[in-house]
């Protein structure tokens, strides 16, 4: 069966990023995801504006932009002017005093708005959201690094979210420490696309083409 598989920009080698990206690109990668961090909604700094604006020079294929920071209302315009039609920008409703706002902004300029979703946060705080976005990015990790223990209570969560998501027009996307068992489990129950960080993709010394087409045979 189908389902989108992303690259977690932050797990790349950074010493060669051109590298990384031409050869996720001719691996058959489906879009880069970039954790944008401020150091205050997440205790962490991963990727900024600049990589962001060096990964979207450097390829065609859709970005798909994670805001953990605080108030990205207050900045979404230098993220969207970077951007192009097709490309994503996630935000965080607890991030943001009128995340619904921040959210036209996006939709206004031919973006394809979403809300990532944190582990502890429940559906029914983001239920008005789910009628304007297009896609709901679920964390099952906390945001903010790499390489975390998979929280099993995201699940019926996830369910909870497939049930609503055809009536309110959504899709369902999975973030943090996707292995093989999520994939094999989800994408059968509708989650349209994968997260892929350290867990599957990145620092195992593989051809990123042969990891993911073995990737697209988990199901
Ligand atoms: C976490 C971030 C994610 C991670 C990704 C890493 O704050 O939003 O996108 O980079 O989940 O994957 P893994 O397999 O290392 O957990
Ligand atoms: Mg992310």
């Amino acid at each position: 069966m189908e389902y989108e598989l992303m690259a977690s920009m932050m797990c790349a080698n950074y010493a060669n990023l051109e590298k990384e990206v031409r050869s996720l690109e001719a691996g058959g990668i489906d879009s880069f995801h970039i954790d944008i961090m401020d150091g205050r909604y997440v205790p962490n700094y991963a990727m900024s504006l600049n990589d962001m604006k060096c990964i979207r020079q450097l390829t065609d294929k859709p970005l798909d932009v994670h805001l953990m920071v605080e108030h990205p209302n207050n900045t979404i315009e230098i993220f969207i002017n970077n951007l192009k039609p097709g490309d994503t920008i996630y935000i965080h409703p607890e991030a943001e005093y009128h995340p619904s706002t921040t959210l036209q902004k996006i939709i206004n300029a031919g973006l394809i708005p979403g809300i990532a979703i944190n582990p502890g946060t429940s559906v029914e705080t983001v239920y008005e959201m789910l009628r304007i976005v297009k896609k709901v990015l679920v964390m099952s990790v906390n945001p903010g690094n790499a390489g975390q223990m998979f929280l099993p209570y995201v699940g019926q969560k996830i369910e909870r979210l497939l049930e609503i998501r055809e009536e309110m027009d959504f899709e369902v996307y999975w973030d943090g420490a996707c292995g093989e068992d999520k994939i094999r489990r989800f994408a059968p129950m509708g989650v349209k696309g994968f997260v892929l960080g350290t867990t599957l993709l990145f620092g195992k010394g593989a051809d990123y083409g042969a990891t993911l087409k073995k990737i697209r045979e988990f199901v």
